[in-house]
């Protein structure tokens, strides 16, 4: 397969400073070399420009930390990907979620594609019920065309529907927006499912919810692994997916042979050791593109 890593190193939807190293920690993780061992044809596409925090006032527009900055670098990462072959797989680096509005519709690169949110949280606040106002708390309610117009419009009119997302792994989801997940009908799995259903039949249901998608999209938080396995993230939240389960979820996705781009989000490497959290998501890549045991 041919496989192009794109860089957005920014930090301006998160609370926290520091994901915008995330990009970088991935590939000092090998991430590159693990996926050319494995077979694939990586070419690295370097980073889109972000502002840098420092150079510009923290202003909020209704309600919206860093508005203008994050949907110049959504809009870059988005016209970046949309112009790549349709048979090339994009591997986006965050940076906080917020990149996925461009991520997402730039992967699709106009096709319907399902999206599947693997995640601490749904990231479905709009502005009015966001208790932080930071953006990437957010970028799935965007995506399907809620919220703020100018962030739910980054790719003109595309939009992903509600119907052809699923999140896993849920265990922080504000109040009004569980309200908004439940209204929009999106199929969530959260920890207690995980736990009472087990990760196999949710990959089973997953991939049979959305069979009538030929293109699949994987968004995946490193917050979503337990914080023992996945410690560098900028809001940790206790009682995670396993190390096994994150890998078990993207065998299962590699086996259907329907995923057709990944970002991996959220990796913060002031907060972790030894760079373990950008390991162990280079691990997650390779087993979505096909490292087998045996
Ligand atoms: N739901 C909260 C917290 C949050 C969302 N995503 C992350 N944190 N990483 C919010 O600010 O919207
Ligand atoms: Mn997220
Ligand atoms: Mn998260």
């Amino acid at each position: 397969m041919d496989i192009s890593i794109l860089g957005i190193p920014m930090d301006l939807g998160a609370g926290r400073r520091g994901v915008d190293m995330g990009a970088s920690a991935l590939r000092n993780a090998h991430l590159a070399s693990t996926l050319r061992s494995l077979g694939h044809t990586v070419t690295d596409l370097g980073d889109v420009p972000v502002t840098v925090p420092e150079t510009t006032d923290k202003f909020q527009d209704q309600g919206l930390v860093f508005l203008d900055e994050i949907l110049s670098a959504c809009s870059g990462t988005y016209q970046r990907l949309r112009d790549l072959d349709v048979g090339t797989f994009p591997i986006s680096l965050g940076g906080d979620h917020s990149v996925s509005m461009g991520t997402v519709p730039g992967a699709a690169r106009g096709r319907r594609t399902g999206v599947i949110w693997v995640d601490a949280h749904a990231d479905f606040n709009t502005p009015s019920s966001s208790p932080s106002g930071n953006i990437h708390g957010m970028p799935v309610a965007h995506l399907v065309g809620l919220g703020d117009d100018r962030l739910s419009n980054i790719a003109g009119g595309w939009h992903v529907r509600p119907e052809d997302i699923v999140m896993i792994g849920l265990r922080s989801v504000d109040q009004r927006e569980r309200e908004l997940v439940a209204e929009a009908g999106i199929k969530t799995y959260t920890m207690k499912d995980v736990d009472q259903l087990g990760i196999t039949r949710i990959a089973q249901e997953t991939l049979e919810r959305l069979s009538h998608l030929e293109r699949l999209h994987i968004s995946f938080d490193a917050d979503a692994l337990d914080p023992t396995v996945c410690p560098g993230v900028g809001t940790p939240v206790p009682g995670g997916l396993s190390y096994r389960e994150g890998h078990l979820l993207m065998e299962l996705f590699a086996e259907s042979g329907r995923v057709t781009s990944l970002d991996i989000v959220e990796v913060n490497p002031i907060l972790d050791t030894r760079n373990r959290t950008a390991e162990v998501m280079v691990g997650m890549a390779a087993s979505l593109l096909g490292q087998r045991i045996l």
